[in-house]
Formats: C-alpha cells, structure tokens, sequence
C-alpha cells in the first residue's frame, strides 16, 4: 500500500512553500548567510518541533525564515520542495509564499518572488511539472499592510495565480479582508483562504460569504456544522485538508480521529496536502500513509482524494485532462 501511494500520481494544494525549509537547509543557509540560529545543531532545532498549537509552530516557523535572504535561497529552498514532489509522483503543485514575512525584514518583494518562480519555470521545463504560485496574506498583520502587499505584488502578477490568507486564525477573521479580496477578484486573481483550522465552522460560512473564495484551506471544522456541510456538498467547496498538520498542531488529538474520510464518504471534495512538510513530520506521501495506517483508507478512497486535487486545481481545463 505504502508503494501505491506513492506511485500514484498527486497534486498539492495547500503548501507553504517557507515550510518546506529542512533543518539541514536552515542550517546550511544561515551559515551563508551569517545568521546566528538559538539552537547548537540541527537535532536541537528539531527537538523544538513539538507543538502546543499553531501559535507555537508560527513563532519558529517565521524565525526559521529569517534564514532566507537572496534569490539563490529562494530558489533552493523551491527546487529541494520539488525534489520531494519527484520522488513522490506529485505532478501539479501550487504552493503559498509569504511575502511579508520577508519584506517586514528588509528583502524585497522581487527577491523573493524571482527565486520562487525561476524555480518552478525550471521544474515545468525540465520535468513537466505544472503549478500555480499563490501569495499570502498575513492575517495578524492589518488590511492596509495586505492593500501594500497587493500594490507590490502588482509588477509580477504575470507570476501569481491567486492570493491566500494564512497565519493565526484565532482573532483575525475573514472580515477583516473583505475589501483587499475584492479588489484582488477584480484583478483577475483567485482566491483562498485558511478558514476552520482552529477557528470555527463560522469562518468557514465568511470566508465563501465575506471573501468570495474558490477554495477554502483547512475547513476541518466545517463537520461542526451539518447545515455547512451540506453547502459544501452541493455547492461543490474543495477543501484543502492536511492531516499530519492537524494532528501535529492538536487541531485532532490523534489520527484516528481526523474527519477527512467522513467528509470524503458524505461527498465533500476534500483534498490531502502537507502544509509544511518540514515542520510536520513529512510531504504528500507521508499524509497519505497516516491515513492508511490510522483509518485504513483504501486505495479508492486514496484514488478519489487524487482526483478531486486534480479536479479542483487551479490548472488550465487543458491540464486537468492530461492529469486526470
Ligand atoms: C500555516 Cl498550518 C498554518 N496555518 C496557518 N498559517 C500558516 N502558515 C504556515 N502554516
Ligand atoms: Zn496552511
């Protein structure tokens, strides 16, 4: 089964392309770049990955990529993410970036765009692999400093696909990005967001309402919530589920209770994605595998979560009939 899961081919959804960055790479990065990291060696470093909650991962997670300064970090940090995405048979990727984390500490915004996508451009060329880059708003920061991030974003659009919203869910609801999301739809881009990951089933309902959103990230706790579930089945939401992410963050107390094949079963179109590979404990292979170990999915139900992330990528129509 292990084997199976592996080969079959895969697309993510819900990547956080800063939470690719392996200790090693930090490490490695930090001695070039003269940055003094608070741990001795790597094994330190990964002995701090264990998580209270998901403000506890984003206080490491943000001083982790304080390692990253030049496009040549940039583009490593892509191309070692798309590596992992060889190995593993994953043919369509569209990862998260966040800006903001890296301008607020003096790299430009073509910095850090530059080498992400030079790093995708060489992946589409060499090996065929499609992806769409999505930029990230930062919910604790405030709305104007998202409307900034648009304006910067605005030489480079011909690189993004769609925008996102990401970071710490609780006390940042959707409505505090209503109009930068607007104005993001009237430039053509899509939309996401992180929505019911350790918020209530309530930002899920405000981030299709509020936010207009193609896609909603997370929505694990949508299953509070049956009348919401029932609008996700009928109304056809993808949800981009990523099961060792929740399970590492305490949003399940453990594997065997994630909902994600419940939702399969009653006809949400749920995908499984890693989140941040690095920090959680592996990348779209490892996700899958957690799911056979711990709720005995079977390969129709692998089969079908394959499916809906090809289905409700992002991809051109052209490409979603290649991969599908
Ligand atoms: C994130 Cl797991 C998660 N949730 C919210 N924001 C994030 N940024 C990176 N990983
Ligand atoms: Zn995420």
């Amino acid at each position: 089964m292990e084997n199976f899961l592996n080969a079959m081919p895969k697309a993510e959804l819900h990547l956080h392309i800063e939470g690719t960055l392996e200790p090693e790479l930090m490490f490695l990065l930090a001695e070039r770049n003269g940055i003094n990291l608070p741990y001795a060696s790597v094994e330190q470093l990964k002995a701090a990955y264990d998580f209270g909650n998901l403000q506890d991962f984003l206080d490491l997670y943000y001083q982790g990529a304080d390692v990253l300064q030049t496009e040549q970090d940039f583009y490593e940090l892509t191309w070692a993410y798309i590596e992992h995405c060889r190995a593993q048979h994953v043919i369509h990727i569209e990862p998260f970036f966040d800006p903001q984390t890296h301008t607020d500490r003096g790299i430009s915004f073509a910095t850090v765009i530059n080498g992400i996508s030079r790093a995708l451009d060489d992946a589409k060329k060499q090996f065929g692999m499609s992806s769409g880059l999505i930029m990230c708003f930062l919910r604790h920061l405030s709305e104007a400093q998202a409307f900034e991030t648009l304006k910067q974003a605005q030489p480079h659009l011909d690189k993004i696909i769609g925008i996102g919203l990401d970071s710490s869910e609780q006390g940042h609801p959707p409505a505090k990005f209503e109009r930068v999301f607007a104005k993001a739809k009237s430039m053509g881009l899509l939309l996401v967001a992180h929505a019911g990951e350790e918020g209530p089933a309530q930002n899920v309902i405000d981030a299709l309402d509020m936010l207009h959103v193609d896609r909603i990230d997370h929505g694990v706790r949508a299953s509070e919530d049956p009348q919401l579930i029932k609008r996700l089945v009928k109304e056809k939401i993808a949800l981009t589920v990523c099961p060792l992410s929740n399970t590492r963050l305490k949003v399940f107390s453990d594997m065997s209770e994630h909902n994600i094949l419940k939702m399969l079963d009653v006809g949400v179109k749920v995908t499984v994605n890693s989140d941040d590979p690095a920090y959680f404990g592996g990348y779209l292979t490892e996700n899958f595998v957690a799911l056979y170990h711990a709720l005995d999915m079977s390969k129709e139900q692998a089969l079908a979560l394959c499916r809906n992330s090809f289905e409700y990528s992002f991809a051109s129509p052209e490409r979603k009939v290649e991969m599908v």
